[in-house]
């Protein structure tokens, strides 16, 4: 069996970012809103760097306005994961993208994207659960906001809180109240670390932040004893080959280190990222690993193993998943 066909756990993907450019192209023609700008004639997404990559994702963003969008956006990008083999996923959403940090508009948004989700669920047999993502570059004042709303919404389906934008704006402890409300409230943690940022950034998230996860944490390679220190304490990384590649961190995926981390005994994960904007889907990311490392069906496994265990949903979701 090719790895591509695989069932597949992946636990970092944008929810805006995952939208097929179809769906976004097809709600920009209903609202009238001109996105010329951002596509490229095959409808791919075009941008120089990091810094615009999030200026072309804000743009891609304007379509989605209201509960009803994000409810069609979910069910889009779950049926493009389900394809992909994915049997469980949990997505980033911002409740800036989502209502502006207001609660009440916040508690719309989420009952319709979990109704998708469990349409979703019936449709394609996909589980999915929700981490509330600040955006950093925003500040640490809409992060308040943010780990508000998650705390508000934090049960069964919100389960986890956590940071993503530009990880050269400030520092991750100048986030710290918002990550200690959302643990007050039960919720498990993550953040962007050790993409853009260095070793430094990594053990700042592990120290200011006490997250159990990091978004990337790959340059944690750089530093010998950081990657002993995520080893010795379990941190998982939720590693996105193809997003690095394409944003410029590593020349190509045989130049990246997933393998030397894996190898060091760190737990290691694999997703997408933001899929159409770094030319990826899960399938694809399968094949790479294996055409650069030569990881085969036992490979996957562990690391579906890893990425189950360390998912943040109930018991009894990841009993019904396995
Ligand atoms: C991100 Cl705020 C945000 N959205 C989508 N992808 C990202 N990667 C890092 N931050
Ligand atoms: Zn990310």
């Amino acid at each position: 069996m090719s790895v591509a066909a695989l069932p597949k756990v992946e636990l970092h993907l944008h929810h805006e970012g995952a939208a097929p450019p179809a769906f976004i192209r097809q709600l920009a023609h209903e609202k009238k809103i001109d996105l010329s700008r951002i596509f490229r004639a095959d409808s791919t997404y075009e941008f120089r760097d990091f810094a615009h990559f999030l200026l072309v994702y804000d743009a891609a963003c304007e379509v989605l306005q209201t509960p009803e969008d994000f409810r069609r956006l979910t069910l889009a990008i779950l049926e493009e994961s389900a394809a992909n083999g994915v049997v469980y996923t949990e997505t980033f959403v911002s409740p800036d993208f989502c209502g502006g940090g207001d609660l009440k508009a916040w508690q719309e948004y989420v009952h319709a994207i979990h109704e998708a989700g469990d349409e979703a669920e019936r449709k394609f047999g996909i589980t999915m659960r929700s981490v509330v993502t600040c955006i950093r570059h925003r500040g640490p004042d809409l992060a308040r906001l943010s780990a508000h709303c998650a705390a508000e919404t934090a049960g069964d389906r919100i389960v986890g809180f956590g940071m993503g934008g530009n990880e050269g704006m400030g520092k991750q402890g100048d986030f710290a109240w918002s990550f200690d409300c959302a643990r007050e409230a039960g919720l498990r943690l993550t953040t962007h670390a050790g993409e853009f940022g260095g070793p430094d950034s990594v053990r700042d998230a592990v120290r200011d932040l006490g997250v159990e996860r990091l978004g990337h944490g790959v340059r944690a390679i750089e530093d010998a004893d950081l990657v002993h220190e995520l080893a010795d304490r379990g941190i998982v990384l939720e590693v996105c080959p193809g997003s690095n590649v394409v944003l410029g961190l590593y020349p190509d995926i045989a130049a990246h280190p997933i393998q030397r981390l894996r190898e060091a005994g760190v737990k290691v994960t694999v997703s997408t990222d933001d899929p159409p904007f770094f030319h990826t889907t899960m399938a694809r990311e399968y094949e790479m690993l294996n055409a650069a490392f030569g990881w085969e069906e036992p490979d996957f496994a562990e690391i579906n193993k890893t990425a189950l265990h360390a998912a943040f949903c109930d018991e009894d979701t990841r009993a019904r998943v396995a």
